[in-house]
């Protein structure tokens, strides 16, 4: 689900209407039955909470494309809102007249989540907007997707420089950044406690090439100026571990104790879970961020595209391989064996692109069981090949 935010100034009035042919050429769709035409337009919206949530033309359109097609008419005119909080029975949303908490009272399709816009109707949401971007990882209770935050520019992977930087754990988040389609970047928080947190920056940029890395320290105030530029008029989400210092960086974005931060436990340096829910914020500056409570594992919830997008660079070798079904195990003609062989690709990647590769492809093979089974009978021919080949049909 890759998307391309639409180019052009945001404008904020509502004076000129899109014409179709401009969302036409971003791929939507005119609807058969316009059934409900909107009402005559009240005063623009500019100086709405919506506006610093992110408003702008595009949403403005999409707006008044889901009210024109609502299932049932809109019982006053519906206004839009988007989601900052969601826990469970109620929808906190900035509306034009401010942030209130909504009941749930009807069943949305798709289900709402952080960063989604919606149709409100007499203060019920009735609809949701259509996304540009979707962060769901895979649940750690059941093979079902959960969903984290929706229409994310960005994916802040934030890793507290007080522990041992997981990779596998970057690679994960990087890819279900690109699955989204959000653009990644790694923080690397409190700074202030190790001697040289630039050595870390270069070991990340290595091992995660075409990421932007920065580092941050809340004590020192260092570093604040990076994560602006990246979040900088867009939506980005804080994703990591719990303790990793998420909280402490979105109050020192906001400018104030927004959030409740926590204590790491000494001795392992792990997080309480502070943070109980996904709290959307707009940035002083301009911009929102959402704050996360700690993921514990980052389950794949993505294609092999997106993995192949984390790993650019493997993927870039593996078609090089003489064989394009090549497994590089040890085929004739593999590049990335070779690569590997020759010191330009480190191993640790190369079984971290294997790993993920893995999870990508079963994952596929089980939400499309006939791929499953015609890739049974695929391996059950390489192996039959295999053993014809051995001349010893146990083995
Ligand atoms: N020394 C230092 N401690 C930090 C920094 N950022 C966060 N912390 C501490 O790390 C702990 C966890 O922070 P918190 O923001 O709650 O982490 P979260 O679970 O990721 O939201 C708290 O005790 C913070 O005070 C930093 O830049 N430097
Ligand atoms: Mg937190
Ligand atoms: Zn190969």
């Amino acid at each position: 689900m890759r998307s391309e935010r639409p180019p052009g100034r945001v404008r904020l009035d509502h004076e000129a209407r899109i014409p179709f042919a401009r969302l036409a050429a971003h791929g939507y769709r005119q609807r058969q039955s316009r059934r409900h035409e909107t009402s005559p337009r009240e005063p623009p919206l500019t100086s709405s909470p919506l506006v610093t949530h992110g408003w702008n033309d595009r949403w403005a359109a999409l707006f008044d494309l889901a009210v024109a097609s609502l299932d049932r008419p809109p019982q006053r005119r519906p206004v839009p809102g988007r989601v900052v909080r969601h826990d469970g029975v109620a929808l906190t949303l900035a509306l034009p007249d401010g942030i209130r908490s909504l009941g749930l009272s009807r069943q949305l399709e798709p289900a709402p989540t952080v960063g989604d816009w919606v149709v409100v109707d007499d203060d019920v949401p009735v609809a949701v907007l259509e996304r540009t971007s979707l962060l769901v990882r895979r649940s750690p209770r059941s093979d079902t997707p959960q969903l984290l935050a929706a229409n994310v520019d960005g994916v802040l992977v934030v890793c507290g420089l007080d522990r041992p930087i997981s990779s596998g754990r970057i690679d994960r988040v990087i890819t279900l950044a690109w699955e989204a389609g959000a653009t990644p970047a790694v923080v690397l928080t409190k700074a202030d406690l190790v001697d040289d947190a630039a050595a870390s920056v270069g070991a990340v940029e290595t091992e995660h090439p075409g990421v932007d890395v920065v580092t941050t320290s809340a004590v020192d105030a260092t570093g604040l100026d990076d994560v602006h530029a990246l979040v900088a008029g867009r939506t980005v989400v804080l994703v990591g571990e719990s303790g990793a210092g998420k909280s402490t960086l979105a109050n020192a974005l906001l400018g104030a104790q927004v959030m409740a931060t926590g204590d790491v436990r000494a001795g392992d340096a792990k997080g309480r879970h502070t943070t109980t829910t996904r709290e959307a914020h707009p940035l002083p500056g301009g911009g929102v961020l959402i704050d996360t409570p700690g993921l514990r594992t980052v389950g794949l919830w993505a294609d092999r595209d997106a993995v192949a997008a984390t790993f650019s660079d493997v993927d870039d070798l593996a078609a090089e391989c003489r064989f394009n079904d090549c497994g590089h195990a040890g085929e004739p003609g593999c590049a990335v064996r070779a690569a590997v062989d020759a010191g330009t690709l480190a191993p640790e990647r190369f079984a971290a692109w294997q790993e993920l590769e893995r999870e990508a492809a079963a994952a596929e093979l089980r939400a499309v069981p006939h791929l499953a089974r015609a890739r049974d009978r695929r391996l059950g021919r390489i192996g039959r090949q295999a053993q014809r080949r051995k001349g010893r049909p146990d083995s």
